[in-house]
């Protein structure tokens, strides 16, 4: 609380010249503590089992086409309305269900899929076929064609990590609707996997674009690498374990230019030293259980749960199993931008 010391002739003036759409910066910003990030934004989980039965009710009430997508957004709970779980990104969980198509478009946020349930679903990207299965990690390139498809006969749930929060932010959404439900099929299954996903790439290539020319990374290989790397010394980290970067093959770079995604390990035991970095993260669980503890919180997590930690807010981990967890942030944005900042320890 300011003193009452009676009429303050700055804050007089700052109100008046508002008339004058101008503001009185030493009198706007008197008091403010600007002197480290204090995002609005909580950190928050969501229990797999308990929004479980939400998914299976949206697949009553409403299908794939008519949704066009068909998803229940995490939203940050200091973001009511605001389809947005950290300042910049967006989280949710999509369901296709067996036979169901949902619509081609193409836009210019950036998507990713992870997939949390089921086999069998596949998306569509530029005319290529994308096999869905658990643990995939499937980028769509913005302004790429998409639509998706589940020809299996069970249930697939993902979730979709968007940019739309900073490309909402950047006022540079674009959107376009395909004529057609599902875009035609122009290059065989596995195309890119095959010419980009070998350790080899073909001769004379050249980057048509600042995104992975990979559309898919199974989970199967990245889960064996994690567990031959487990039996190593190095490559460790205090606080995350053993981390690994998807990345661009072509570049070395991420995979996708406003994203960064990660698959990390952690085993049995495992407690994390203390951790912040500007960069917000959405974390989803494949394997194992134990708990992060953000801003001295504990938040308990267990296979196919969802949690938060907003940028700069201190946290941990902790495993009780071998454990796997899959997560997203903005880091590539605040790398390229020079303002990305990390601190281990208290
Ligand atoms: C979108 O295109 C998808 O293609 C999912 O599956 C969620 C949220 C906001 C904007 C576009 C999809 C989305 C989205």
């Amino acid at each position: 609380m300011t003193p009452d010391i009676g009429a303050d002739p700055q804050k007089e003036f700052h109100d008046r010249i508002s008339a004058r759409n101008l503001a009185a910066l030493w009198v706007a910003r008197r008091g403010v503590d600007i002197s480290k990030p204090k995002s609005p934004a909580v950190a928050a989980l969501w229990r797999y089992d308990d929004i479980r039965g939400d998914i299976a009710e949206a697949g009553d009430i409403v299908s794939a086409e008519d949704a066009f997508r068909r998803v229940l957004v995490l939203e940050n709970p200091a973001y009511p309305g605001e389809m947005r779980i950290t300042n910049t990104l967006y989280a949710g969980l999509q369901l296709v269900k067996p036979g169901e198509i949902a619509p081609c478009h193409r836009h210019s946020q950036t998507a990713l899929r992870f997939v949390v349930e089921g086999d069998g679903a596949y998306t569509t990207v530029e005319g290529e076929r994308v096999r869905l299965s658990q643990g995939d990690f499937v980028i769509t390139r913005n302004w790429s064609w998409h639509d998706h498809g589940n020809d299996s006969d069970g249930d697939v749930i993902w979730l979709d990590g968007l940019d739309t929060p900073l490309v909402d932010f950047l006022d540079t959404v674009f959107r376009d609707f395909y004529p057609e439900q599902a875009h035609p099929l122009t290059r065989p299954e596995g195309d890119a996997a095959a010419r980009y996903g070998t350790g080899m790439l073909p001769m004379g290539f050249e980057a048509e674009s600042i995104y992975s020319p990979m559309l898919r990374y199974p989970y199967a290989p990245a889960r064996a690498a994690l567990d031959k790397m487990r039996r190593a010394k190095s490559g460790w980290d205090e606080c995350h374990g053993l981390k690994m970067r998807y990345i661009n093959p072509a570049s070395g770079d991420d995979a996708m230019p406003t994203m960064a995604a990660f698959l990390q390990f952690m085993p049995k035991d495992f407690s994390g030293a203390t951790y912040r970095s500007t960069d917000g993260a959405v974390y989803c669980v494949t394997e194992g259980s134990g708990r992060c503890i953000v801003d001295g919180e504990t938040f308990e997590w267990g296979p196919r749960d969802v949690f938060v930690v907003p940028g700069w807010h201190e946290y941990r981990l902790e495993a009780d199993a071998d454990s796997v967890l899959f997560s997203y942030s903005d880091q590539p944005v605040q790398q390229k931008l020079g303002l990305w900042r990390e601190m281990r320890g208290a």
